[in-house]
C-alpha cells in the first residue's frame, strides 16, 4: 500500500507540475514579450528547453529498437505455446491503429493553357531521410522508418531462433528496462524544461494567440478522432469477428476506462483491466494474463492516432504540404511509436518526437502540443486500455472456449462439433 500511495503522489504530482509548467511557461513567455529582450538572450533563455528536446531526442534510438525488438520478439516466441486458429493479435491491434490515420491526395497535369490534361494518384515519394526544407531548424534526417524495421523484423526472427537468441533478448530487455528508467527520471525535467520551452516559443513567434486558435482546433479533432476511434471502429471490430455485442463487453470494462481516465496510465491500470476482464467479461485468465501485458506494451492505438494526427497539425502549422509518402510514413511511424511508448503518463510525448523525425518536421514544435497534452494524454490512454481488452475479448472469441466466472475451462466448441 505504501508505494502504491506514493506512486499515486508522484503521478499526480507530476501531473500537477505539468500543467502548472504551461500556465508559468505561458505567463513568461507574454511577459517577457514585453521586455523586448535581444536574440541572444532569447538564445540563452531558451536554453533550458532545448536540453528537454535533446533529451528526447537522445531517447529516440534506445527507445525504438528497445521497445520495438523486444515486444516483437516476445509475440512471436509466445505465439509458439498459443499455436491455435488465432489471429495475430499484433496485426488486428496494429490494422486499428494505421486504419486511422490514412488520407489520400490526387495531383493533377495542366497544360501551357492550364487546362487540365490528366490527374494522377501521387507517386512514391522519396525516403523519410529527406531533409524538410522550408523550415530553417530541421531534424536531423535519422531514418527512424528504417530503424523501426528493422527492429521489428529482428524481434520476429529472434523470437524464432528459441534459444540461440536468448542473449540478444535479454540485452533487449535490459536496454528496454535501463531506457525506461531513464525516462522515469527525464519525465521529472519535464516541467522545468517545459516552462522554457512554452516561453521560448511564444518569444519567438509573431502572433502567439494565433497559434492559441489553431491547438483549440487541433485538440478537438484529436479527441472526436479518439472518440470515433473508440465508439465504432475499434467496437465494430470486435463485433464483426466475435458477432456479440461491443457495448456489454465495453459495459464490463467501464471502471478500468475510468481509471485510465484519471491515471493517463495503462500499465497503472492493468489490474483493474485484469478483474474487469475475468469477473464481468469471464475472459479466460490465460487469455487475459497473455494479451493484457503484451497490448500495454505494444499495443496502443489511442497514441498511434495522436502521433499521427499531432504530426500533421504541425506540419500545417509550417505551412508544409505532406504529400502521400510522407502521409504513409507519419502512418507507420505513429504506429511504431506507439509500440515505443510506455504505459506511463504523457509517455506518447516522447516517441513523438520518432514520428517527426520521419518526415523530417522540426521537433521543436512539440512545444506547441505540451499545452494540452497532459489532457489528450487521458483520452488516448483510454483508448489504449479499451484497444487492448477488446483484443483480449477477440482472442477468447477466436480460441473458440467457454469459461467459467473464475477463469476454468468448461468446453471447446470444436469438442462440441
Ligand atoms: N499515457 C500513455 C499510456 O499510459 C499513453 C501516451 O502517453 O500516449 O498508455
Amino acid at each position: 500500500p505504501h508505494s502504491r500511495i506514493s506512486d499515486v503522489c508522484k503521478r499526480n504530482g507530476l501531473l500537477i507540475l505539468s500543467v502548472l509548467s504551461v500556465i508559468v511557461g505561458c505567463l513568461l513567455g507574454f511577459f517577457l514579450r514585453t521586455r523586448r529582450l535581444s536574440q541572444q538572450e532569447i538564445s540563452y533563455f531558451q536554453f533550458p528547453g532545448e536540453l528537454l528536446m535533446r533529451m528526447l531526442k537522445m531517447l529516440i534510438l534506445p527507445l525504438v529498437v528497445s521497445r520495438n525488438m523486444f515486444p516483437a520478439n516476445l509475440v512471436e516466441a509466445t505465439f509458439k505455446q498459443y499455436r491455435t486458429k488465432s489471429i495475430p493479435i499484433v496485426k488486428s491491434n496494429k490494422a486499428a491503429s494505421e486504419s486511422t490515420t490514412r488520407r489520400f491526395i490526387i495531383y493533377g497535369v495542366q497544360d501551357e493553357n492550364g487546362s487540365n490534361v490528366q490527374n494522377f494518384a501521387l507517386d512514391i515519394t522519396p525516403p523519410p531521410e529527406v531533409i524538410y526544407k522550408s523550415e530553417p531548424g530541421t531534424s536531423d534526417g535519422m531514418n527512424v522508418l528504417g530503424i523501426v524495421i528493422f527492429s521489428a523484423t529482428m524481434g520476429i526472427m529472434l523470437g524464432r531462433m528459441g534459444n540461440s537468441g536468448v542473449p540478444l533478448v535479454s540485452f533487449c530487455q535490459c536496454l528496454n528496462e535501463s531506457v525506461m528508467k531513464i525516462v522515469a527520471v527525464a519525465v521529472w525535467y519535464f516541467p522545468f524544461g517545459i516552462v522554457f520551452l512554452i516561453a521560448g516559443k511564444i518569444l519567438e513567434m509573431d502572433d502567439p494567440t494565433a497559434i492559441g486558435k489553431k491547438l483549440g482546433f487541433y485538440a478537438i479533432t484529436v479527441v472526436c478522432g479518439l472518440v470515433v476511434h473508440g465508439l465504432f471502429i475499434l467496437p465494430m471490430m470486435y463485433f464483426f469477428i466475435t458477432k456479440k455485442n461491443p457495448i456489454v463487453f465495453i459495459r464490463g470494462i467501464l471502471q478500468a476506462l475510468l481509471i485510465a481516465l484519471a491515471t493517463s496510465s495503462s500499465s497503472a491500470t492493468l489490474p483493474i483491466t485484469f478483474k474487469c476482464l475475468l469477473e464481468n467479461n469471464h475472459v479466460d485468465r490465460r487469455i487475459a494474463r497473455f494479451v493484457l501485458p503484451v497490448g500495454a506494451t505494444i499495443n496502443m492505438d489511442g497514441t498511434a492516432l495522436y502521433e499521427a494526427v499531432a504530426a500533421i497539425f504541425i506540419a500545417q502549422v509550417n505551412n508544409y504540404e505532406l504529400d502521400f509518402g510522407q502521409i504513409i510514413t507519419i502512418s507507420i511511424t505513429a504506429t511504431a511509436a506507439s509500440i515505443g511508448a510506455a504505459g506511463i503518463p504523457q509517455a506518447g510525448l516522447v516517441t513523438m518526437v520518432i514520428v517527426l523525425t520521419s518526415v523530417g518536421l522540426p521537433t521543436d514544435d512539440i512545444t506547441l502540443i505540451i499545452a494540452v497534452d497532459w489532457a489528450l494524454d487521458r483520452f488516448r490512454t483510454m483508448i489504449n486500455v479499451l484497444g487492448d481488452a477488446l483484443a483480449a475479448g477477440i482472442m477468447a472469441h477466436v480460441c473458440r472456449k467457454e469459461f467459467t466466472k473464475d477463469g476454468d475451462e468448461v468446453r471447446t466448441r470444436q469438442n462440441e462439433s
